[in-house]
């Protein structure tokens, strides 16, 4: 159990305790306690195990129940507790601004005990005539409640990404900021965000929290101390900043990048060395001598590992292989020598294939794959075999106006329910290189799914599945499939698996690529483009294909347009 989550069960037990008229000193000892626990720099469970637990502000039945919620993982005193107020209530104090006052009120006056009951008296103007309710209280509570619920959903990593850029941007302007960077599971490149953590070193940590907290983008202060703080940003995402001084830059980057498992573990090494480590650096245990913090290269030294890149940092065998030198060599951007899948105005793209030539160019590619849809996609303008036979020949005009840079032949063409393909063999021999999905049927039952794909497989100008899993990040689930299946018919053919680059896609997902690494799969990267500044989901495609382990020998993009050809001809 985290700090965090036993200083938020403790700010519980206090609104559960003012809610029921509990002596208010009580209330307070539990609130101090809490504050005093998430301001520790080292983990509750380490000092129970170690009979260190002299937190100031937490007395001898406090620390009993520490010591309780650390060992069992739960406290009984909190469980009894819940059980005497309506459940409801907890869930209405976590509204932002609503606190055990208000909730005490809404519950005595208007008997309202959930979410949704408060929602629809909100609605009602119910509340406004409440003695007791300031005026703009109905007003906030609604737009609390929208802010919880969309913040149940993770926000896409692009989106975090872009907004983590401004925040910075912002910040390094500042004549006081020496380091700012992006932390946590942004840094990580996780395809979805819960907040987006933020670290900055300087010397003078107020001035930074300041400007922090009355950025433009800013909506909402959810906390601001000394050098923690934390706020809700246009697109109701919240954004933590954390200020150290510049010696413990590296320190505190490890720390905030996480994943929390990886640090476990790092912190596990640590101690076996007689180490300790915290946001400010390594110290030896005994004398608490600072032994390396300005950089994580040196933290991960006095652990006795390699350097280990945020994108691996999940426990997924990372620790292991740093201890062994055997580390992967992670494919960087600057690797990618080609999109391999772009759209242009000839079926749903909006620009013509020279504009999309000329920006891919632009990227450094010396490549691209021009797959524009099959003919029965309609809704996305599908060609017809007369149309796509007309696009070959305005690709090879153009092919002749450049220099060093390659468009290749290709089409999206479409799966259908039975497994067969949008079009015939006859036209796909023309093609360089050929692309399938599925477009429809996603709710057939995961054999004929996986067999669809499978037999797709098997046709010998088939060279790359594109998003493999159909998913729609937050709107629409994977289809269900037999990834074993698809791999081993993956290998046994000679087909490539996408990972799709487009934001909502990321498609293969991480998992399943480290799964395609092992098994010896050829991978590809495709921005699936459908307008210039879409070239740039590149970044996010890589940041999977890192996530997963992946080399630049692993993926097509990686080869000359020649060697790309030749590989995929195999089949
Ligand atoms: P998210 O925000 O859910 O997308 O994922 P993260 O990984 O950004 O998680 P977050 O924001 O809760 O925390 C940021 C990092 O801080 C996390 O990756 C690890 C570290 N961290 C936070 N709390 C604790 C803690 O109590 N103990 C340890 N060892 N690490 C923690
Ligand atoms: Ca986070």
């Amino acid at each position: 159990m985290m700090n965090k989550e036993i200083a938020d069960i403790f700010r519980q037990i206090a609104d559960i305790l003012e809610i029921k008229d509990e002596n208010f000193f009580r209330v307070r000892a539990y609130r101090k306690a809490a504050q005093n626990i998430e301001n520790l720099t080292e983990d509750l469970i380490v000092l129970v195990n170690e009979k260190r637990l002299d937190v100031p502000g937490v007395g001898v039945d406090l620390a009993g129940k520490i010591e309780e919620l650390v060992t069992t993982g739960a406290l009984k005193f909190f469980e009894e507790l819940k059980k005497t107020i309506p459940p409801g209530l907890l869930e209405i104090m976590t509204i932002p601004g609503i606190g055990p006052k208000t909730t005490k009120l809404l519950f005595d006056k208007l008997k309202i005990d959930s979410v949704s009951k408060l929602e629809i008296a909100a609605r009602e103007d119910k509340l406004s005539s409440l003695p007791g309710l300031k005026e703009k209280t109905q007003e906030n509570i609604l737009q609390g409640i929208e802010l919880i619920k969309q913040r149940q959903g993770r926000i896409l990593l692009s989106t975090a990404l872009s907004v983590a850029q401004k925040i910075l941007d912002a910040l390094k302007k500042l004549k006081v900021v020496e380091e700012a960077v992006v932390a946590g599971s942004v840094r990580r490149r996780k395809e979805t965000i819960h907040d987006i953590d933020i670290l900055v070193t300087s010397t003078k940590p107020q001035t930074v929290t300041d400007v922090f907290t009355s950025l433009p983008i800013v909506k909402k202060i959810l906390a601001k101390g000394d050098t923690k703080s934390s706020v809700i940003v246009e697109g109701d995402i919240q954004v933590d900043l954390r200020v150290v001084g510049p010696e413990s830059f590296g320190a505190a980057l490890n720390y905030l990048t996480g994943s929390k498992a990886h640090n476990i573990r790092i912190r596990e090494l640590a101690k076996k060395k007689g180490l300790k480590i915290n946001e400010y650096g390594v110290f030896r245990e005994k004398t608490n001598r600072i032994v390396a913090g300005k950089t994580e290269h040196e933290v991960y030294k006095t652990v006795g590992l390699c350097y280990i890149e945020p994108e691996l940092r999940e426990d997924t065998g990372e620790i292991e292989a740093a201890a062994d030198n055997a580390l992967p060599q992670l494919v960087v951007l600057t690797d990618i020598k080609s999109d391999l899948h772009i759209h242009s105005r000839w079926s749903d793209g909006t620009l013509s294939i020279a504009d999309m030539a000329k920006a891919a160019k632009a990227q450094g590619y010396k490549y691209m794959v021009v797959s524009d849809h099959s003919q029965s996609l309609k809704v996305a303008g599908g060609l017809t075999p007369k149309r796509l036979k007309e696009q070959i020949d305005e690709i090879k005009r153009l092919n002749r106006s450049f220099k060093d840079f390659r468009i290749l032949c290709s089409a999206e063409v479409d799966i259908k329910s039975d497994g067969s393909l949008d079009f015939d063999d006859d036209i796909l021999k023309e093609l360089d290189v050929v692309l399938a999905a599925v477009h429809s049927g996603f709710k057939q039952a995961k054999e004929q799914l996986t067999g669809r794909i499978t037999r797709a497989m098997q046709n010998k100008y088939v060279n790359i599945i594109v998003h493999p899993f159909g998913r729609l990040i937050n709107e629409r689930p994977a289809y269900e499939l037999d990834f074993e299946k698809i791999l081993q018919a993956a290998c046994d053919t000679n087909t490539a698996l996408e990972i799709n680059c487009y934001p909502k896609r990321l498609d293969l997902d991480d998992i399943h690529v480290k799964r395609a690494k092992e098994k010896g799969a050829m991978l590809s990267l495709g921005t699936d483009s459908h307008a210039q500044e879409q070239l740039d989901f590149m970044e996010l495609g890589v940041a999977v294909a890192r996530r997963g382990w992946l080399e630049k020998k692993n993926l097509l993009n990686c080869l000359s347009s020649d060697e790309f050809l030749d590989k995929i001809r195999k089949k």
